[in-house]
């Protein structure tokens, strides 16, 4: 155990989440669907109703104080990004809904300019539908094709598959940088390097790693990284596209409006220079301003120290569930999130949500927008425990409770 970990005070990071004190069903809450939307601090709350409450006006827009104000907190809020993800400009900063709009927007301008007939993107068998589908959409309009790199059964990506996929007719490389269905951390910096050596573009999809892992865009070195701010303890409808500059600058607009224009004439218009030419309409001012302060939370705890303690509830949930005779663990990776993922030879999964939800606990079952992993599984589901820094290993117990409980009204 690092000294970090021992400095880890979860009893007083659990203070901080007015949610987690609820109970469900008459039982203490044990939330464990963390990967689906993460609680709250006290912090976010605060700074949302404190928003509405003294700063609310539109931004970019007024010479008013509260005009100015907002923008300050707006423009702060991107700043705060930055430094999170360690991107080298603020224009670099893109906010959007989330992850999902951040990928269609790479699909929808770089890709309708770059990408033509014949091309290739290469995704993996682990992809959450959000960086599934918009390529296949733009595949379908520009008679473009999808290449996927298969993983082993432990849920690792086959880098020698990866590399015989990659051709002169690869046109992008998209990837989950922790996929949320198996936990898998994939070998993102391999994947890029292998895919900048022969000239062509990454895009990281990060919903999942941002909330585990540190994330440096500029050693990664990605072309893009998209994530969603209600995985990282922020707000819902806000995320970020971050971007290369030199390719933002170079791609056309997303959507038209108010904002991403310099000048509009029924002749002509001209487009804003980045981030605005991206942010077209008045956007979720409230989340972004949300998401600032959910970054400054994170920041005060530390990715470092959350990643570490993850990493010990990860193993002691591991070793738990493995020693359940039905319980078959799907995404065993050396290298993952705090994610278990499983499935009960007994029982299907959605009746072991509703047994686990009757004992207070929060699991998400499902294919959870990976139905092509499921295939790759051969279940159609599985129960998805994903754990946060506020979770303890008495929760997990409760869940190993639960799941003798499951065995139990199955046997009946
Ligand atoms: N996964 C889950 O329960 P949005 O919905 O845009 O915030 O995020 C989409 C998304 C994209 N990529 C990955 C790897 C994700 O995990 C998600 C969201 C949630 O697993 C909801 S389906």
């Amino acid at each position: 155990m690092t000294a970090s970990v021992n400095s880890f005070n979860v009893t007083r990071i659990r203070e901080d989440f007015p949610i987690l004190k609820e109970t469900v069903n008459g039982k203490p809450l044990v939330y464990l669907d963390n990967a689906a939307t993460s609680q709250k601090p006290q912090a976010v709350i605060d700074a949302l109703v404190n928003y509405y409450m003294t700063e609310n006006s539109n931004v970019h827009r007024g010479v008013h104080t509260l005009s100015q104000k907002a923008t300050d907190a707006y423009e702060g809020a991107r700043e705060k990004v930055r430094q999170f993800i360690n991107a080298e400009h603020d224009k670099e900063i893109i906010f959007v809904r989330g992850t999902t709009e951040g990928i269609n927007l790479v699909a929808q301008t770089y890709g309708r300019t770059h990408i033509g007939a014949g091309d290739e993107i290469i995704v993996t068998a682990m992809e959450h539908h959000s960086n599934i589908v918009p390529w296949q959409m733009l595949c379908e309009e520009k008679g473009a094709h999808l290449k996927v790199i298969p993983i082993n059964d432990d849920g690792e990506l086959l880098l020698d598959e990866y590399e015989k996929l990659l051709s002169p007719r690869t046109k992008l490389v998209s990837i989950v940088h922790q996929s949320n269905a198996l936990g898998t951390i994939n070998p993102v910096e391999q994947v890029i390097e292998l895919a900048h050596s022969r000239g062509i573009p990454v895009l990281l999809d990060g919903a999942q790693a941002v909330a585990h892992v540190p994330i440096d865009v500029t050693s990664l070195g990605c072309d893009f990284y998209a994530f969603s701010g209600h995985k990282l303890y922020g707000p819902t409808g806000v995320g970020v596209l971050y971007g290369r500059a030199e390719l933002l600058d170079a791609m056309p607009p997303y959507q038209g409006g108010g904002e991403m224009i310099r000048s509009v004439s029924f002749e002509k218009t001209l487009y804003n220079v980045i981030p605005n030419k991206f942010e077209a309409g008045t956007q979720n001012i409230a989340g972004s301003i949300g998401l600032g302060v959910a970054i400054d939370y994170v920041n005060s705890v530390g990715m470092n120290n959350i990643a570490a303690y993850e990493n010990e509830l990860l193993a002691y949930g591991t070793e738990r569930l493995s020693e359940i005779e039905p319980v078959r663990l799907i995404g065993t990776a050396r290298h993952k999130g705090s994610i278990l993922s499983f499935v009960m030879d007994t029982a299907h999964p959605h009746d072991v949500g509703t047994i686990l939800d009757a004992e207070g606990i929060a699991v998400r079952t499902g294919h959870h927008c990976a139905q092509p992993l499921m295939d790759r599984y051969g279940v159609p589901a599985t129960i998805r425990a994903s754990l946060a820094f506020y979770n303890t290993k008495e929760e997990i117990d409760t869940l190993v409770k639960g799941i003798d409980r499951v065995i139990e009204v199955f046997s009946r």
